[in-house]
């Protein structure tokens, strides 16, 4: 009997008409694949593909890459800017001068009546580093709040604040290389073949080849735990308790490597008394994860010849989201997993430039890491923008969280949006939306017009996104790839950069601060003072970056005139002893008492609400919501629920059910599956209305960064299933 085809046809590729493919870097999330464009004679963007030399993708690409030049002409794409006098009233156009004119003088009038810090300004991961260092000049050097800050602080704040605390300085040590080089990786809260399915194929390539031992700390049966050799379902929000238990067992069994942690950290007998109380039987307890299985992992990290560990939102959203960051490092220094081929402590970033606004963009500090609070550093940057050092203030203001709270409470009267949209991703959304409608004035910055944030916006300015527009994205693994622009923003829309730089002429009046129009030379000015800083980039230029499809930091000055080929110089951070930022060159172990201050299920709200994404849906759904091949897939809001959970409330798969925590209620549709336990729901956050309605967010203390992960609901069914559908709907309008 014969099987599969009876006739050999070859799968048949539809031929789109391309003329011309155009490079550019991916705009989704940070994993920088690179992307070729194809355009058709009539010059419109018709196909993508991955670029086959290209060492991040090497040609391949995911479900939304793939689909990424349909963006161009979506739906929703705000062609002229708008005006209103009040939110609620309808939008009027107007033209680029009168827009930004009004801008400028609402900044100028608050500022005046209300001092500096009344006028926040709210960015993103999603710009170009060009785009962030300008916004940073314009903020800083002339505007001159402090509450300016990026949506990065409900992303990656955590990772940051944990890597300073351990080593002094943010930036992730690791590369993708390192997976070709490990012999057991941990990955923390990290659902990675869904959120960043490049690195997941490099990784499991890389597994397949060498066979290390892979061990997923994830509450839910991810795909990546279905593929793991340990899985280890955590109680939520209790990381840190399994961490002290780990380093309890390495520590005990003196599996430590005593000679890295001599000559390369500070701390180890504060460590060792800390973790003495987190024998793994009491931390069982905790964790839910029992008492061998802990010994277990502990020594086959401990044991590896190489081990690394990556993590992502399971643990920096959390209220110990900070010090997880700081139990992964620990664990990497206490076995001197760090700067060594396939030992690292790597941040899956999330946004594609998460890391270019964490470099350039000066949200919390300066450029390229430096900080406000450094007398020499205000100094350096005063003197190189021509500005007087006093202006700067000397400490970070408010994070992006806490501003929001300072509208609820007055002291904030006017806002900037810049391709964030806080009304889906903001937790507790009825309070946010309050506050949104207290502001005097509020700015939006978007390439879309239909965002939910928009609705509260006195202006609209329509903005260009991802290869309408030029400049760098820096990815997760340090790499600094291009976007070339491949086609112009529609209708009226701008690029970012373009918009930042008028405004600058608004605040720039006698011309002190030189603003550069163009991409190629805010680089190269960036370049100048990367100069001897961690992210040293002197090395670089577009040019360069083009031809090598990225180039990992640092790469200096040095390293390309004496014809070292990119990117052998930036692979990994902390590669010699004694190299970490801190003054004395040494990392710093730092014990972590747990205090179990989570919102947790109880008789009223009994299931933990666990949020996060799906794969064929970006964040909001500003761009997948619009793009049929991503959004068919899940066009409905719906919640991962355990079988046995379904079948006691006695509803199916394709019901709809009413989620209602301390906050609100949310209406959703009942997808039954093994992937998540009994006592708790999975809900991707990508509708509107809906996730963020029920959560509370409670901020870490460090970080500031909000508990996503763990909040506690209750299930209601529904008796009219069409009134349900209807409300679901709503859901999903934007
Ligand atoms: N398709 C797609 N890809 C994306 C994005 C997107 O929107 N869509 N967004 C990008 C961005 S900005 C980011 S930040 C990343 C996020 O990437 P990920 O962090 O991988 O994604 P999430 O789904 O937010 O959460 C990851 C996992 O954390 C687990 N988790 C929940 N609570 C805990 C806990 O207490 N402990 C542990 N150990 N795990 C827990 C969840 O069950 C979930 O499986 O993805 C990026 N990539
Ligand atoms: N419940 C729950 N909530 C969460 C999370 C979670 O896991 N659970 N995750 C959090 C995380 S990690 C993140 S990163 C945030 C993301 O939260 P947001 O920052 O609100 O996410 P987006 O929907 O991507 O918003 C980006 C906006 O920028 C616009 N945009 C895109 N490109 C450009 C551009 O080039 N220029 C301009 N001007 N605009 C552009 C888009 O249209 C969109 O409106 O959500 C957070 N919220
Ligand atoms: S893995 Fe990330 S960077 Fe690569 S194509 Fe997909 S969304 Fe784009
Ligand atoms: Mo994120």
């Amino acid at each position: 009997m014969l099987f599969g085809r009876k006739k050999k046809n070859p799968i048949k590729i539809a031929d789109k008409g391309v003329v011309e493919w155009k490079y550019a870097a991916c705009g989704y999330c940070s994993t920088g694949c690179s992307i070729e464009v194809g355009l058709n004679t009539e010059g419109k963007a018709v196909a993508s593909r991955g670029v086959a030399d290209a060492d991040v993708n090497r040609g391949k690409l995911c479900l939304k890459g793939i689909f990424e030049h349909e963006l161009f002409d979506s739906d929703g794409r705000g062609l002229e800017p708008k005006i209103r006098e009040q939110w609620h009233q309808p939008w009027q156009t107007t033209d680029w001068d009168n827009a930004l004119d009004k801008v400028h003088d609402e900044i100028v009038r608050i500022q005046e009546k209300h001092g500096r810090d009344s006028f926040a300004i709210i960015s993103t991961g999603q710009m170009l580093t060009e785009e962030f260092y300008t916004l940073g000049k314009l903020t800083r050097g002339l505007i001159g709040t402090n509450n300016y800050d990026g949506n990065t602080t409900l992303c990656m704040a955590s990772a940051v604040s944990g890597y300073k605390r351990s080593f002094g300085s943010d930036g992730p040590p690791g590369c993708y290389d390192d997976f070709d080089n490990t012999d057991c990786l941990i990955a923390w809260g990290s659902n990675l073949p869904e959120q960043h399915p490049i690195i997941y194929w490099r990784m499991k390539e890389a597994q397949e080849k060498r066979g290390f031992t892979l061990i997923v700390v994830d509450p839910r049966v991810t795909m990546l735990a279905q593929n793991a050799d340990i899985h280890l379902p955590i109680t939520p929000g209790t990381d840190v308790v399994l961490q002290n238990a780990l380093m309890h067992v390495i520590l005990k069994e003196g599996l430590e490597d005593r000679d890295y942690i001599e000559a390369n950290t500070v701390g180890i007998d504060e460590i060792r008394a800390e973790v003495k109380k987190y024998d793994p039987v009491t931390a069982a307890k905790i964790c839910g994860i029992d008492e061998d299985t802990i010994r277990h992992v502990a020594r086959t990290l401990a044991n590896a010849g190489a081990a690394m560990q990556i993590w992502t939102m399971g643990i920096n959203q959390s209220t110990h989201g900070s010090d997880g960051v700081v139990g992964i490092n620990n664990l990497a220094l206490l076995t001197g997993n760090i700067g060594k081929p396939g030992g690292t402590s790597l941040s899956i970033t999330g946004q594609c430039n998460a890391m270019g606004t964490r470099e350039w963009s000066s949200c919390s500090g300066l450029p390229n890491y430096r900080q406000l609070e450094v007398p020499e550093h205000r100094e350096e940057i005063a003197k190189f923008w021509n500005i007087d050092p006093e202006f700067f203030p000397k400490k970070r203001g408010m994070f992006q969280t806490d501003i929001y709270h300072a509208i609820e409470t007055g002291q904030i009267k006017g806002l900037w949006l810049i391709a964030t949209n806080p009304l889906t991703s903001l937790p507790n959304s009825e309070r946010v939306r309050k506050a949104m409608e207290k502001l005097e004035f509020c700015v939006v910055q978007d390439c879309y017009e239909d965002t939910e944030s928009a609705q509260y916006a006195h202006v609209y300015l329509p903005a260009g996104t991802w290869a309408e527009k030029e400049g760098v994205m820096t990815n997760t693994e340090r790499r600094v790839n291009l976007v070339k622009p491949i086609i112009k923003p529609p209708g009226q829309a701008k690029p970012d950069l373009w918009i930042f730089n008028r405004m600058a002429e608004r605040f720039n009046s006698n011309g002190n601060v030189s603003f550069p129009e163009k991409a190629p030379d805010i680089f190269l000015e960036m370049t100048k003072i990367s100069k001897g800083r961690l992210a040293d980039i002197s090395g670089m230029s577009h040019e360069l970056i083009e031809k090598q499809r990225g180039i990992q930091w640092p790469y200096t000055e040095k390293q390309l005139q004496q014809g070292e080929t990119p990117p052998s110089g930036g692979k990994r951070l902390y590669t010699e002893d004694g190299t970490f930022s801190y003054p004395d060159g040494k990392a710093k172990l730092i014990p972590l008492p747990f205090i179990d201050n989570n919102e947790v299920p109880d008789d009223e709200f009994p299931i933990w609400l666990n949020t996060g994404r799906l794969i064929e849906h970006w964040h909001g759904r500003t761009k997948t919501g619009k793009i049929g091949n991503n959004n068919k897939y899940s066009p409905i809001p719906f919640i991962e629920i355990n079988p046995d959970l379904s079948a006691e409330l006695g509803v199916q798969r394709g019901d709809y059910v009413r989620l209602v925590s301390r906050r609100s209620d949310a209406v959703v549709m009942v997808q039954p599956t093994q992937r998540v336990p009994l006592n708790m729901i999975f809900l991707p956050f990508h509708f509107h209305d809906c996730a963020n309605r029920l959560t509370l967010g409670l901020l870490d203390p460090h970080s500031r960064q909000p508990a996503y992960k763990q909040s506690a609901v209750r299930i209601e069914c529904i008796a009219d299933q069409k009134e349900a559908a209807q409300l679901s709907m709503e859901m999903r309008k934007f």
